[in-house]
């Protein structure tokens, strides 16, 4: 295993890591700007090092300071949580030159993941399903209406280095098409500095239903079932779930083996999430994540595996801890994410917190770096914690998180609290009955309301 590793981010995720690193044996180095002088993540720590200013791209994304930091405390291993440098090839190739281990997937599959475009044909060569559309970039009008014309009306421009919502235009007829499609590639080519953009058919009331996976770069690779993230504004989720409340075992073991053969192809190697859009029983890849996402905690929950740990041993040699068929499904998970925001306007609400206290009981897991006194920086995304809860099944689950929302206070900030009330008594979500567009529907609803 690492002498000691060094965990490049902040907040809950930071702690995250840091559980499972002593659960290990394995010294911990936090790392903070120091505007988080006080954070949590540098208390529960072995050994912290402030690498800069408050302002991320002075600190938490600081290759040359980061790696001083290893230098100076002896890190072998770097974890890069998620956001962040999670996904930038360059810092792993960089840790890789120092022979410092980077805790994530290599390099080479970092960038071809970036690249939504090779992206797209590595999933179709790995025999995943795509959503039908250019077979890479578009380039002119002529071909761009020829595509869409064999396809059919709606279709989505998008941006080849955007990924997450960024850089997207809607076409509905041909009369549309030339105006997106500049549009779209000078939005791109102004924000990423790659005007690459590619075409596909436009779904327009889809789940997104995302499907964990779990390799150990040797050939060998795991599903874990899947998480609906459909509940989102913004392209922000906000309430993530394990199973799908659309789908059925057969279904799940369908996509998931799919997945998990493609990741034995591809020798990838620790966590990734291959994201789908999900509409009339089929499933459309998107795009693929490498790394450990917000909700992974609602996977942890239904399977008892703790992909943190799985992350590590992969990354020192040992291989994973467990084969597809030691793998059960069991109950129904639900993470809320909770934001230091206003629940009606999400205008952030830093500052500190005079009071907290948190829920606990049976199948309640509340992942957060907080406590009563902290001052919540300005300067960083407005998740505070998570709240994840756990039951036999879905109606239990949907119980439970109604008590535990009853329980928790936070006072001194608004948060996105009131807004889980809500959700967790609503009809359609109680039903499960939600696409990707639901929860800005609702919001636009209950605003005026
Ligand atoms: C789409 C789509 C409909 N059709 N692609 C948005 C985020 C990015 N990862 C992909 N996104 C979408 N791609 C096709 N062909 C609709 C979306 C989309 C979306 C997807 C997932 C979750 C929330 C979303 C909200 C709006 C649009």
């Amino acid at each position: 295993m690492f002498k000691k590793v060094l965990i490049a981010n902040r907040g809950e995720i930071a702690l995250r890591v840091l559980r499972a690193c002593k659960e290990l044996g394995i010294p911990t180095v936090a790392i903070h700007s120091t505007a988080d002088n006080s954070a949590m993540h540098v208390r529960l720590a072995d050994e912290s090092v402030c690498v800069g200013p408050p302002p991320s791209r002075d600190s938490y994304l600081n290759i040359p300071q980061i790696l001083a930091a290893c230098e100076i405390t002896g890190a072998d291993a770097v974890h890069p949580g998620y956001g962040f440098l999670s996904e930038n090839a360059r810092f792993a190739d960089i840790l890789d030159a120092h022979k410092i281990t980077f805790i994530g997937p290599t390099a080479d599959h970092i960038r071809v993941m970036g690249d939504k475009i090779e992206a797209k044909r590595t999933a179709k060569r790995l025999g995943i399903p795509v959503v039908p559309g250019s077979a890479g970039a578009v380039t002119d009008d002529v071909e761009a209406v020829r595509i869409a014309g064999e396809i059919g009306y709606p279709v989505i421009i998008k941006a080849s280095a955007g990924g997450g919502g960024r850089g997207m235009k809607v076409a509905k007829t041909a009369a549309d098409l030339s105006v997106a499609l500049a549009t779209a590639r000078s939005e791109a080519g102004a924000a990423f500095g790659d005007d690459a953009v590619y075409i596909e058919k436009y779904l327009e009331k889809p789940r997104h239903i995302e499907v964990q996976v779990f390799g150990d770069g040797a050939g060998n690779a795991i599903h874990l079932g899947e998480r609906d993230c459909s509940l989102q504004r913004r392209h922000q989720k906000v309430w993530e779930e394990a199973r799908s409340p659309a789908l059925d075992e057969e279904q799940r073991g369908r996509i998931g083996e799919i997945c998990a053969n493609a990741m034995r192809e591809l020798r990838y190697r620790g966590a990734g999430t291959i994201e789908f859009l999900y509409e009339n029983g089929e499933f459309y890849f998107i795009e693929m994540n490498t790394r450990l996402q917000v909700e992974h905690p609602v996977t942890e929950a239904i399977t008892g595996i703790d992909l943190v740990n799985e992350q590590l041993r992969v990354a020192a040699g040992h291989g994973l801890s467990v084969t597809q068929s030691d793998i059960r499904f069991a109950g129904h998970a639900i993470e809320c994410r909770i934001n230091a925001e206003d629940p009606r306007t999400f205008a952030p609400s830093p500052g500190k917190i005079t009071y907290y206290h948190p829920p606990g009981g049976l199948g309640v897991r509340v992942d957060s770096g907080i406590y009563q006194g902290y001052s919540i920086p300005p300067f960083y995304d407005s998740l505070i914690g998570k709240l994840i809860v756990h039951g036999r099944t879905r109606e239990e689950c949907l119980a439970r998180l109604r008590r535990a929302l009853d329980e928790i206070v936070v006072d001194g900030i608004k948060t996105t609290i009131p807004l889980f009330q809500a959700l967790a008594e609503n009809e359609d979500v109680v039903r499960g009955e939600y696409d990707i567009h639901w929860l800005e529907k609702y919001l636009g609803m209950t605003k005026s309301a």
